[in-house]
């Protein structure tokens, strides 16, 4: 059936090779598919209406690859890009895999396991640059710890904000067009893990040595493990003007890392995050950073990276109704929505004048007590505004 969810390139959707290229390994069990190949990835994602393909480092070119054999993969990745006109606009380094990560990377106690990190990250920057990224995210699965007694967590951070210092030197030396984007997790896989939500992130950033080439890259899964909005958490880094790039996916609260296909979980919250992208005039990628259910077999990955991409058109036309509406406007003048654009002190909130000037006024219409009893009384009609959301969202208005 045709309709207008029909994915195409310029809505920038994106995926992770390792996501629709997920064999369904979990603690408990083995591969429950084939491998992909990361051509076959490029081409059926293309014919789906994708934009492009991010990589870990690995995802592409096997750990001990040698440079002829390096040469040869890249040479028929390319080829496959520019067959399709698929572009990479992001790429990461795989800095969890390898048992020498296993106390940690960026933040390992011993220097020559930082020291290796920090050259295969610098290697896999190159590769990401040799094929277009411009984004490059680092999610530090294991930057943290179980043991507190063993980690000196401030001396971590010092070597976390170093690490992420000699990438920026590195990439302002070569004269590479590339930002960092920084990709919270609180747990999972190390008990605790360092920056572990938006907030923590962001306030890092701002102690670092060239803190405009590093924003976010927020995940639905990340923030929801926290409890936390993910709406909220996205909002203030697009604020902050850090909101470099994003990973959608579904997540339940208070479960393990689910991954699950964009929408299939907080349709709701999904919807909030789509509306507020889309109005916010965020111009870069939607990349999923999700995988199909263990229980899908080849066909199956496909369902679920078309599913990814629809409910996110959907939802964004669903943003659109919202806009559209009478009665969901009706709804917000009741709730004064449009009231928190005003200016709290007229004239400026940095001026100790005006600010004096205003206590005064108010005082004055506070000394009423009609004045406050009215405040105090008035109703913002949320109900009525939230059903009509969920009716929104239902498919019957
Ligand atoms: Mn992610």
């Amino acid at each position: 059936m045709a309709d207008t969810f029909e994915p195409r390139p310029e809505h920038h959707f994106t995926f992770g090779l390792w996501t629709v290229g997920n064999p369904g390994i979990d603690p408990f069990g083995v591969a429950v598919r084939e491998p992909l190949d990361p051509v076959e990835t490029v081409h059926r994602l293309a014919d789906l209406g994708a934009y492009g393909v991010s990589f870990h480092d690995d995802d592409l070119v096997p750990a001990g690859s040698s440079p002829t054999e390096r040469e040869a993969i890249v040479k028929r990745f390319r080829a496959a890009l520019d067959a399709t006109g698929m572009k990479v606009p992001m790429a990461t380094t795989n800095l969890f895999r390898h048992p020498v990560f296993k106390e940690g990377a960026f933040t390992a106690n011993d220097p020559a396991v930082r020291r290796y990190a920090l050259a295969k990250t610098l290697d896999a920057i190159d590769l990401g640059v040799e094929l277009g990224a411009e984004v490059y995210v680092m999610w530090g699965g294991r930057e943290g710890v179980e043991v507190d007694a063993a980690k000196d967590p401030r001396a971590a951070l010092d070597r976390y904000a170093e690490a992420v210092n000699a990438c920026c030197a590195y990439v302002r030396e070569r004269g590479y067009r590339l930002r960092f984007a920084l990709e919270p997790k609180p747990n999972e896989p190390r008990g605790d893990i360092f920056l572990p939500t938006v907030g923590h992130a962001l306030g890092f950033i701002e102690r670092l040595e060239w803190p405009d080439m590093v924003g976010v890259n927020p995940e639905f899964a990340h923030e929801t493990m926290s409890g936390l909005s993910f709406h909220l958490g996205v909002a203030q880094a697009l604020w902050a003007g850090k909101l470099f790039h994003i990973d959608l996916n579904a997540q339940r609260p208070g479960k393990f890392d689910q991954d699950f296909r964009f929408g299939s979980e907080g349709i709701r919250d999904a919807f909030y995050l789509v509306k507020l992208l889309e109005e916010s005039g965020y111009t870069g990628m939607r990349h999923f950073d999700a995988h199909p259910y263990r229980t899908e077999d080849a066909s199956g990955v496909w369902d679920f990276a078309r599913g990814c991409m629809r409910t996110y058109l959907i939802l964004a036309d669903k943003a659109r109704r919202f806009a559209a509406d009478p009665e969901i406007a009706e709804a917000l003048a009741a709730a004064s929505a449009a009231g928190i654009h005003e200016e709290t002190v007229p004239g400026g909130a940095t001026s100790g004048a005006a600010v004096s000037a205003l206590r005064d006024r108010v005082r004055a219409e506070a000394a009423d007590p009609a004045w406050l009893h009215a405040l105090a009384t008035r109703g913002y009609g949320m109900e009525r505004l939230d059903q009509l959301v969920n009716e929104l969202l239902l498919g019957v208005r």
